[in-house]
């Protein structure tokens, strides 16, 4: 080490030459013009925005290359324990602005770009989304990419780079959401760095050959031939982190024809087939499926959940090659997390490589996948456990099938040897279930396939192991499933988002950011704050700000006027009926006819409200999308009823994106995250509502149990049915139904008005009614009463304006635990034993 040889040339000539980190307004300055004139080959007095938003972002990137570089050469050098996060989504939203402050040199460019005639904010304004996931999955893995670097671990990413990254929503005049293509990297992508020589080859289809010993017996080995093969392409996206020079990798790939024709079809005049293989390669990494934990089956999904694995795996492999150690110690040297099943197919793609090229035993080969994987579970619903069709594997992936039925077999030999003769429970456990089709069980492939098994919150973890796994605890023993709680980073979700809260923090705890953002424990000494008029005040000065930004946006970009001396009640996710927006709806309408009912004077002493809705809608989701129709059209009604419309409004903005949510969630009062207990596994948008000092409007589910628990139950409006008590109600809507009005007149009354046509086209809604008036699967029927009395019960603390904004402080000061950071040391620690490198 230090005394290798210098690798070629002059050694000086190099160093002398080597570029470093800009710093300064002047070198920015020079870089920035730089890539104006030659990057970009444009000239100063046509440069629009946009080009200077690409001039800033070049000369950023080469400022994150430095230390990118810098950063792989260390990791090889030292060769560290690494882990992978394997992860289908990573919803990273815009770069620019949080590089910027991750590399603390926001003020500089700001200098430097104003003195060239920007200002910053619109340039930021400029980039456009990386919307590579659906929703809070997909931003979970950005946020722990975030605190991986700023934690200095050893992480890389693995993902695909897809073409189109989540619809872009439309709303039609009638209130329907409509789906347009998000053709993102139209416009070029500076973030990201094409590496056309990081290329690896993957099979589907052909044929798997069983090896025969010289007796002529099969063996635990396969030839797999034939088929098709394309080729997958390393794009690399540099993650900066915050205050350190570690930048660790995000590695998308992308698929590509391994021949761009076929020369015998081509010659043969057949040019349709001489380009079809070239079609389907590239169709691989061509889409995000927008379906968020609804609905698979696809062949094409499982062809990039395929194409993904191996790719990452051959990747992985090389990488461990290099530092030439035995095969045996691949597990000391690498961890790879499986973020939800999407993944899973790594287990049989390690065993096929162990056993078919390593040529492995069977038990050493698993020794090695079992100590290599690490699973999280992030949903119990069962609509959302995948499953994949036995006949479509086999013909996808036929020696993948092969190793699963081999995995099975000894799976359930050592389930029937230590439960002897208990067939209920073998089929129970079997990786593949019984019915036409056969299907594997992804869920349970890679519980057995990994070293251990966690959930997203304290419930959910609870409930993975007494329901999903709970033969899989008792077979394997409870130590090896546990907890990580998500967390969020409180870089973009607090410093970049709402950066006068931030400054305020700074100067308040006369801490520099760069150590509470690392240490976002240190709020605590917020709370004595909340005692001082004068904090308050200025606490509240900056939600009042937030919610003018957020007012402006909304104008600038739908033209319409919003009260920002209302309180502001946001709801924004994806639409799901567990999420229960229908509820949230219902709820704005129950206020709206109670409103109408309302003397002139008994309005006058009701506080304002405005509602806001965000999310999309999985296209094929029916329910969800009337549930947007039905939230559209009651806004229409209400915000132009001339006798309410100061004291209730409703706006559904249209496309949530991350830079949405960014202008939304420190412009939110109050924010609702209203699922049925035991549904929501986490949810990660709560806490960065109360991280940004909104309160929270909750049911006692997912992560909300948690946050009660630091800010305490009094700082925290809580509602509904408990989990245990979910399962019963469920079997009395079934079996001994009570009709609504009997039930819950209020919530018959709202969807008799809805029925009656009070929001228009009346018909329109009965299926979405009907799946509370039949079934109410969700338990809207047995929540509604409580949850009227705790929105009361939020208007009612409103009223009392210095108290709410104590809560508010108490609120964010306890969010310590919720920093992304904390979760990713869980990780690093419990699970992938792995160390910080400081990069020097
Ligand atoms: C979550 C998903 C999900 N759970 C399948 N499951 C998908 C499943 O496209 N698919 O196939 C996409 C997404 N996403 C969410 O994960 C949970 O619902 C949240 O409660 C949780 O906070 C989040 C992160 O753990």
């Amino acid at each position: 080490q230090g005394k290798e040889k210098w690798p070629r040339g002059d050694e000086k000539a190099w160093k002398d030459n080597m570029r470093d980190v800009d710093k300064d307004v002047p070198a920015i300055t020079k870089s920035f013009v730089s890539h104006v004139q030659t990057s970009l080959a444009r000239q100063p007095y046509n440069l629009d925005t946009l080009g200077a938003y690409q001039a800033a972002a070049l000369s950023v990137r080469d400022n994150l290359l430095v230390n990118w570089n810098e950063t792989a050469l260390q990791y090889t050098r030292r060769a560290p324990k690494r882990a992978y996060y394997l992860s289908l989504e990573f919803l990273m939203g815009r770069t620019l602005d949080n590089a910027l402050l991750n590399l603390d040199l926001k003020q500089p460019y700001a200098q430097a770009t104003q003195k060239l005639g920007f200002n910053i904010e619109d340039i930021l304004e400029k980039e456009r989304d990386a919307a590579l996931g659906n929703g809070g999955l997909g931003r979970l893995a950005a946020c722990y990419l975030d605190s991986s670097a700023s934690q200095e671990l050893p992480v890389w990413g693995y993902g695909l780079r897809y073409k189109y990254g989540i619809f872009q929503q439309l709303i039609s005049p009638e209130g329907n959401q409509l789906e347009a293509p998000d053709p993102w990297l139209d416009n070029q992508n500076p973030w990201e760095l094409p590496r056309l020589d990081v290329a690896y080859e993957v099979r589907f289809y052909g044929n798997a050959e069983r090896v025969r010993d010289e007796n002529g017996n099969t063996t635990d080995r396969a030839q797999w031939t034939g088929g098709q093969e394309v080729l997958a392409v390393a794009y690399d996206v540099m993650i900066p982190g915050s205050y350190t020079r570690t930048t660790n990798n995000l590695r998308l790939w992308e698929s590509k024809p391994k021949r761009g024709f076929d020369l015998n079809s081509f010659n043969a005049g057949n040019y349709e087939g001489a380009v079809e293989s070239s079609n389907s390669a590239a169709a691989i990494t061509s889409v995000l499926y927008p379906n968020d934990s609804t609905g698979f089956g696809k062949e094409l999904r499982l062809k990039q959940q395929y194409f993904w694995t191996a790719a990452s795996l051959a990747d992985i492999l090389r990488r461990f090659k290099n530092i030439g150690k035995p095969i045996q110690e691949f597990p000391d040297y690498v961890a790879v997390q499986l973020n939800d099943t999407h993944p899973t197919l790594a287990i049989p793609e390690l065993m096929r490589i162990l056993l078919d090229d390593e040529e492995l035993p069977w038990d050493a080969a698993w020794q090695i996948v079992t100590n290599t994987f690490f699973y999280t579970n992030h949903t119990v619903l069962p609509e959302a456990l995948e499953k994949w069709p036995v006949p479509l594997m086999e013909h996808l992936l036929p020696r993948h099938m092969q190793i699963i039925y081999d995995i099975n077999l000894f799976f359930l030999q050592s389930v029937e040897k230590k439960f002897p003769g208990d067939r209920d429970r073998l089929g129970r456990m079997s990786l593949i279930e019984e019915g036409f089709p056969k299907q594997v069980r992804m869920a349970f492939l890679a519980c057995i396939g990994s070293r251990k098994v966690n959930g997203v919150a304290e419930l959910h973890s609870e409930l993975v192991k007494t329901t999903i796994l709970k033969d899989f605890v008792e077979f394997e023993g409870v130590s090896k499933f546990g907890n990580v709680t998500n967390g969020i980073t409180p870089r973009r979700w607090l410093d970049q988002c709402n950066p006068e809260l931030s400054a305020l923090i700074s100067s308040t705890l006369k801490v520099d950011k760069s150590v509470w953002l690392k240490d976002l424990y240190q709020l605590e000494k917020l709370l004595p704050y909340a005692e001082d008029a004068a904090f308050r005040e200025k606490w509240a000065a900056i939600k009042q700000r937030n919610k003018e930004r957020l007012a402006h946006h909304v104008e600038t970009t739908l033209g319409l006027t919003i009260n920002t001396h209302a309180m502001f009640d946001v709801q924004i996710k994806r639409l799901h009926e567990y999420k229960r927006q229908t509820l949230n709806i219902l709820g704005v309408i129950h206020r709206y006819l109670t409103l109408k009912n309302m003397s002139k004077e008994e309005r006058e002493k009701v506080n304002p409200r405005v509602v806001f809705f965000a999310g999309k809608a999985a296209p094929a989701y029916y329910i969800a999308k009337l549930t947007i129709r039905l939230i559209v059209n009651v806004a229409r009604i209400i915000n132009a009823d001339a006798d309410t419309k100061d004291l209730l409004s409703l706006y559904f903005l249209p496309d949530y994106s991350v830079s949405l949510a960014e202008v939304l969630i420190p412009a939110s009062d109050i924010s609702q995250h209203i699922s049925t207990a035991g549904t929501e596994a986490s949810g990660t948008s709560n806490m960065k509502f109360c991280l940004n000092g909104g309160l929270l409007l909750g049911t006692v589910d997912g992560a909300n149990i948690e946050i009660a628990e630091e800010v305490g139950e009094s700082n925290v409006f809580f509602f509904g049915h408990l989990t245990p008590a979910v399962e019963d109600l469920r079997y009395q809507h079934t079996y001994h139904p009570v009709p609504i009005e009997e039930k819950c007149p209020a919530l018959a009354h709202v969807l008799n008005q809805v029925s009656a046509g009070l929001f228009g086209d009346a018909e329109v809604y009965e299926p979405l009614l009907n799946t509370i008036r039949q079934g109410d699967h969700y338990l809207l029927s047995d929540d509604f009463d409580s949850y009227i009395a705790a929105l009361a019960m939020v208007d009612e603390a409103y009223l009392d304006r210095t108290e709410w904004v104590k809560k508010s402080i108490r609120t964010s000061a306890k969010m310590g635990k919720f920093s992304s950071d904390r979760a990713i040391n869980e990780y690093a620690e419990s699970y992938w034993n792995i160390e910080a490198q400081h990069i020097s």
